[in-house]
């Protein structure tokens, strides 16, 4: 009964409105490791609420950022996803989107075009972040280049839900860049990306020129 009366609360969009209450949602095919993910961010005894008739969980966290409190719904899909498109009410409002794939099944990383264009579609401006999981698998892949994220302009993660490497820092990372685009400035993406350049540069430099005919290639092969 009570679970009922907060799932109705919890899905009014209203409150998204409001100073510190902010909306991230996770986007990816089934299986790459969204929910994972959020449990592996939240950690133990967490209980996210599964509300089953909108194929939705619902993750709440609190924070502080910049000195003030942040409401934080991480919005995850429960298998909406299957059907390669979500429900425009899932995109609503939100302020940052979290977007996933799986180094191991190249084909979730070629999806991350439809679920980017589908995101752009209902919200062309929020930040979004592109996410390698399941690195804990082969960890030679952080060696190969995800062009993706480069072509977009978007903040890349190489992250395992399973052992936790970067996780805090991506879910860090992209509530700062919710709040800031909430309050309309864009000085966190720049120092998110500068710093992530950097990174880039420091593990990467050896392949940067295979990286770069391959995105010409890539270029010349898109209509
Ligand atoms: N090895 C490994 N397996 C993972 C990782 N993250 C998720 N998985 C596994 O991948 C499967 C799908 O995870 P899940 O979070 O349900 O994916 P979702 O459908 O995107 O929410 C589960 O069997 C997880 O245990 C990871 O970082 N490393
Ligand atoms: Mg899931």
């Amino acid at each position: 009964m009570a679970t009922e009366s907060s799932s109705l609360s919890d899905l009014n969009q209203d409150k998204y409105d409001g100073d510190e209450h902010i909306k991230i949602i996770c986007l990816g095919d089934s299986a790459v490791g969204k929910s994972k993910l959020m449990e592996r961010f939240l950690m133990d005894g967490y209980r996210p609420q599964q509300l089953s008739t909108y194929a939705l969980t619902l993750y709440k966290y609190t924070t502080t950022v910049n000195d003030k409190t942040v409401l934080v719904d991480f919005w995850d899909t429960a298998g909406q996803e299957r059907f390669q498109s979500m429900h425009p009410s899932y995109y609503h409002k939100a302020h940052a989107c979290i977007m996933v794939f799986d180094v191991q099944r190249k084909i979730t990383y070629k999806n991350l075009t439809n679920w980017y264009t589908e995101l752009r579609e209902s919200r062309p401006e929020i930040p979004c972040v592109v996410v390698a999981n399941k690195i804990d698998a082969d960890l030679k892949i952080t060696q190969k280049s995800f062009n993706f994220a480069k072509k977009q302009g978007l903040p890349f993660y190489f992250v395992s839900a399973a052992d936790g490497t970067n996780v805090v820092k991506l879910f860090r990372d992209t509530i700062k860049l919710a709040v800031s685009y909430k309050q309309n400035t864009n000085d966190f993406m720049d120092e998110v990306m500068r710093e992530l350049e950097n990174f880039d540069l420091e593990v990467k430099e050896d392949i940067a020129a295979k990286d770069d005919d391959k995105s010409k290639n890539e270029k010349t092969q898109s209509p």
